[in-house]
C-alpha cells in the first residue's frame, strides 16, 4: 500500500462532524425543538421522565470524564509527517526508512510527567515526547523523553519510583512538584537514580518551549535489515531550534500567569506556519562492538556519549497541523512501547520489558477496554485483520463465519505472512540462563555518569543544578532525608557539587567517595555548546507609552521580523497607542496580563514622552529588572537608555545593547544578543534562584 503525508488526514475524516447549517439532534438523530427548557407538568410543576432530551442531555455530560493517564496526564499533540534522508535499508527493513521522497503522518504528544492534567506546564519535570508513526505495515510507537535517561533500572519500580513523585497520599500535595520528603527518600535510598536526578534538577527539565527540547527513546533498541543482520540503536530528537530552556525564577511565574504556556507556544507556532521541526539521530552500536564501550547498554540509567558513538542524523519530523479536537485526538491517543514494525525491536532492558505490558494495559482502564485501538486517532493506515473480537465498543462489523484460526470455512483468512512477505518475525536473540529475581554487576554503577553529566556542564548550568536541588532538598522537612541525599547520593557524584549543596542547606560537607568514569566530560551534554545563530520564533516584547519613536519602532520591527523573529507591543492598557509619527499602534498585551517571562527579549524604542511614563511606571521598571536578571537580551534607542537607569541596569552590560536604531549596527548586535538566547556573564545566583 502506498502512504502520503496525509494519509492519516484523509482516514480521519470519516469521522470529523461539522454543525455548520444543522439541526441540532439527539444522539438518535431526532431533530431537537427547545434545548433550554425541560418537559415540565405545568409551568411551575415537576420535570418529567418522558423528557428523553433531558435525561440524554444530562447523562452525557455525567460521563464526560474518563480517567487521566496515571502518569503524562498533561500533554498537548500535533500531527506532522516524518522524512528519510537516504534509504536505511542496510540497518533496518522497516518501512518508514526506506524511500526518501516519502512522508510517513505522525501524531506526537508533549506532556509533563508528575502532575495532573490540569496542572501547569512550566514546572520542573521531566518531558514526554511520544511519536506515533502511521506507517504502511503498521503503527509504530516511539515512546520517549526530552532526558535520554530514566530514574530506575527496572521496571518493577516504576510503581515505586512514580508513588514517591506524585503528589503525597495523605493530604495530595505538593501538585505537579518532586519538591517534597517522599521523592526525596525514594532517592537517597535508590542510588540508581543519581543520573536521572542531574538531568532533572538541570534546565533541561525546564525547556523554554516543546519546539526547543531534544527527544530520546531511552532504551537501546533494535535495527533489523532484511537479512536478519540485528544492531543496537538509540534515539534521539535534535530541535533544529536548538535546546533551550527557562530559568527557575521565570518557570514558577509562569506557572502562574500563564499555566498553558508550553501548550499556547505550540498551538500557536503551527497556527502561524512556523512548523516544528527535528532532526532523528540514531547512534548504532554493532553488537560485537557492545561490550567495548563499557557501558551497559540495557541499563536505562546509562547514556552512550556522543563523543563515544556519534549521532547519524537520519531524518526530519515535521509537525504542520493541531488536531481538530482535544480530546479525540490528543487525550485519546494510546501510546505502546510494543507497537513496533517489521525492522525495529527491542532489546532485553528490563525497563522496556516492563514497558511493553504496561503501555497496552494501561488503556483498559483509561479508554474502558480492548477496542481503544479502533479509536480514530489509534487506528493504523495499513489494514487490520484478525481474529480478535467483541468487547465494549467495538466498531469494526466482521463478516464471514470464520473467527477462528485455522479455518476452512473462511479460506484460511486472515492467513499469516511469512517474514519475508512482511511478517514480524521477532528476532532470533540467543539467551540462556538460571531464573532469578538479580542484576547483573554490569548494572551496579551509579554514579559515574551522575558525575560525567554535571562536570560537563558550564557553569551558570552547574550553579542552576546545585540552587534546584537547594530549592527541592529546602522543601524537604525531615532533616534525615536531607542529609542523607547529600551523604549518601551527592557525595558520590561531585565535590563542587555537594559541597555547595551542603552549605546552602546549612549541612556539614560530608567526606567525598565520588566514582570517575573512563570519561570525564561529554561537551555534546551542554546546552551551552547548542548552536545559538537563529532567532526564529522568538518573542520580543515592546515596551511603549504615547509619543514613541516611530521610526526606532519600524526599523527594528522590520529588522527582527526579517530574522524570523515575533514583536508584541506592551502598554498600561489594551487598545492602541500613539508614535511620534501620530499614527496609531495596537496594542498586544497590556502590562497587566504579561510579564517579562513571556518574552525573550525587551526592546524599549525612544521617544521623550514615551520614556518619561515608563520610566514612572513600576511594572515597566520591574519588566527590565526582571529581563536583565534572567540574563535575556534587552535592547533601548536614543531615549529609552533612561529606562535602565531608571531600572539600576548599568551600562555596558553582556546583552543590553543601546543605540540608535536606524543606526548601522543596532538591530544586527540586538539580533545577535537575542540569538545567545541568554547573557550569563550576568548571571547573579541569589537573583536567579528567586
Ligand atoms: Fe511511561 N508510561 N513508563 N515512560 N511514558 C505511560 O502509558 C511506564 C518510561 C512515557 O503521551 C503510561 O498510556 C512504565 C520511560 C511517555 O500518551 C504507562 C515505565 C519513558 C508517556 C507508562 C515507564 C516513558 C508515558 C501512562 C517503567 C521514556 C506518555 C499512560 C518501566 C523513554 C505517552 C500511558 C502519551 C506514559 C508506564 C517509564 C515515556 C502507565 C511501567 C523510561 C512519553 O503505561
Amino acid at each position: 500500500m502506498s502512504i502520503n503525508e496525509r494519509s492519516k488526514d484523509q482516514e480521519l475524516e470519516r469521522n470529523r462532524s461539522d454543525p455548520t447549517g444543522q439541526r441540532m439532534t439527539t444522539g438518535q438523530g431526532v431533530p431537537v425543538e427547545d434545548t433550554d427548557n425541560s418537559l415540565r407538568l405545568g409551568a411551575r410543576g415537576p420535570a418529567l421522565l418522558e423528557d428523553f432530551h433531558l435525561r440524554e442531555k444530562i447523562m452525557r455530560f455525567d460521563h464526560e470524564r474518563i480517567p487521566e493517564r496515571v502518569v503524562h496526564a498533561r500533554g498537548s499533540a500535533a500531527h506532522g509527517y516524518f522524512q528519510v534522508y537516504e534509504s536505511l535499508a542496510g540497518y533496518t527493513k522497516a518501512k518508514v526508512f526506506q524511500d526518501p521522497s516519502k512522508k510517513t503522518p505522525v501524531f506526537v504528544r508533549f506532556s509533563t510527567v508528575a502532575g495532573s492534567r490540569g496542572s501547569a506546564d512550566t514546572v520542573r519535570d521531566v518531558r514526554g515526547f511520544a511519536v506515533k508513526f502511521y506507517t504502511e505495515e503498521g503503527n509504530w510507537d516511539l515512546v520517549g523523553n526530552n532526558i535520554p535517561v530514566f530514574f530506575i533500572q527496572d521496571g518493577i519500580k516504576f510503581p515505586d519510583v512514580v508513588h514517591a513523585a506524585k503528589p503525597e497520599p495523605h493530604h495530595e500535595m505538593p501538585q505537579a512538584a518532586t519538591a517534597h520528603d517522599s521523592f526525596w527518600d525514594f532517592v537517597s535510598l535508590v542510588p540508581e537514580t543519581a543520573h536521572m536526578i542531574m538531568w532533572t534538577m538541570s534546565d533541561r527539565a525546564i525547556p523554554r518551549s516543546f519546539r526547543m527540547m531534544e527527544g530520546f527513546g531511552v532504551h537501546t533498541f533494535r535495527l533489523v535489515n532484511a537479512q536478519g543482520v540485528s544492531r543496537f540503536v538509540k534515539f534521539h530528537w535534535k530541535p533544529v531550534l536548538g535546546v533551550h530552556s527557562l530559568v527557575w525564577d521565570e518557570s514558577q511565574k509562569l506557572a502562574g500567569k500563564d499555566p498553558d504556556f508550553h501548550r499556547r507556544d505550540l498551538w500557536e507556532a503551527i497556527e502561524k506556519g512556523n512548523f516544528p521541526e527535528w532532526e532523528l539521530g540514531l547512534q548504532i552500536i554493532e553488537e560485537k562492538d557492545a561490550d567495548k564501550l563499557g557501558i551497559e547498554l540495557l541499563d536505562a540509567t546509562k547514556l552512550v556519549p556522543e563523543e563515544l558513538v556519534p549521532v547519524r542524523r537520519v531524518g526530519k519530523l515535521v509537525l504542520n497541523r493541531n488536531p481538530t479536537n482535544f480530546f479525540a485526538e490528543t487525550e485519546q491517543v494510546a501510546f505502546c512501547t510494543a507497537h513496533v514494525v517489521p525492522g525495529i525491536d527491542f532489546t532485553d532492558d528490563p525497563l522496556l520489558q516492563a514497558r511493553n505490558f504496561s503501555y497496552l494495559d494501561t488503556q483498559l482502564t483509561r479508554l474502558g477496554g480492548p477496542n481503544f485501538t479502533e479509536i480514530p486517532i489509534n487506528r493504523p493506515i495499513a489494514p487490520v485483520h484478525n481474529y480478535h473480537q467483541d468487547g465494549f465498543h467495538r466498531q469494526t462489523i466482521d463478516a464471514g463465519r470464520a473467527n477462528y484460526f485455522p479455518n476452512s470455512l473462511g479460506g484460511g483468512c486472515p492467513f499469516m505472512a511469512a517474514a519475508e512477505k512482511g511478517g514480524y518475525r521477532h528476532f532470533p536473540e540467543k539467551v540462556a540462563g538460571e531464573k532469578v529475581r538479580q542484576r547483573a554487576e554490569s548494572f551496579q554503577d551509579h554514579f559515574s555518569q551522575a558525575g560525567l553529566f554535571f562536570r560537563s556542564m558550564s557553569k551558570p548550568e552547574r550553579e542552576h543544578i546545585i540552587l534546584a536541588l537547594q530549592f527541592e532538598l529546602g522543601k524537604v522537612e525531615r532533616e534525615e532525608v536531607r542529609k542523607r541525599v547529600v551523604e549518601q547520593i551527592l557525595a558520590k557524584i561531585d565535590a563542587e557539587l555537594v559541597t555547595e549543596v551542603a552549605r546552602g542547606l546549612g549541612m556539614d560537607v560530608p567526606t567525598m567517595t565520588a566514582v570517575k568514569g573512563k570519561l570525564d566530560k561529554s561537551p555534546a551534554l551542554s546546552m551551552e555548546n547548542q548552536k545559538k545563530d537563529s532567532i526564529k520564533t522568538r518573542r520580543i516584547g515592546v515596551l511603549v507609552g504615547d509619543g514613541f519613536d516611530a521610526a526606532d519602532l519600524q526599523s527594528t520591527k522590520a529588522a527582527i521580523e526579517k530574522a524570523g523573529g515575533d514583536l508584541m507591543i506592551i502598554s498600561r492598557r489594551l487598545g492602541t497607542v500613539k508614535g511620534s509619527d501620530g499614527q496609531p499602534v495596537k496594542v498586544d498585551k497590556s502590562a497587566l496580563t504579561t510579564g517579562s517571562f513571556e518574552y525573550d527579549a525587551v526592546f524599549v524604542p525612544g521617544g521623550a514622552a514615551s520614556v518619561s511614563v515608563l520610566k514612572k511606571d513600576g511594572d515597566s521598571v520591574h519588566f527590565i529588572q526582571e529581563a536583565y536578571r534572567h540574563c535575556k537580551a534587552i535592547g533601548v534607542t536614543k531615549e529609552a537608555a533612561e529606562l535602565l537607569i531608571a531600572a539600576g541596569v548599568s551600562t555596558p552590560a553582556p546583552g543590553v545593547v543601546v543605540g540608535e536604531a536606524g543606526g548601522q549596527d543596532f538591530p544586527a548586535k540586538f539580533i545577535a544578543a537575542i540569538a545567545q538566547h541568554r547573557h550569563w556573564a550576568r548571571h547573579d545566583k541569589d537573583v536567579i534562584s528567586g
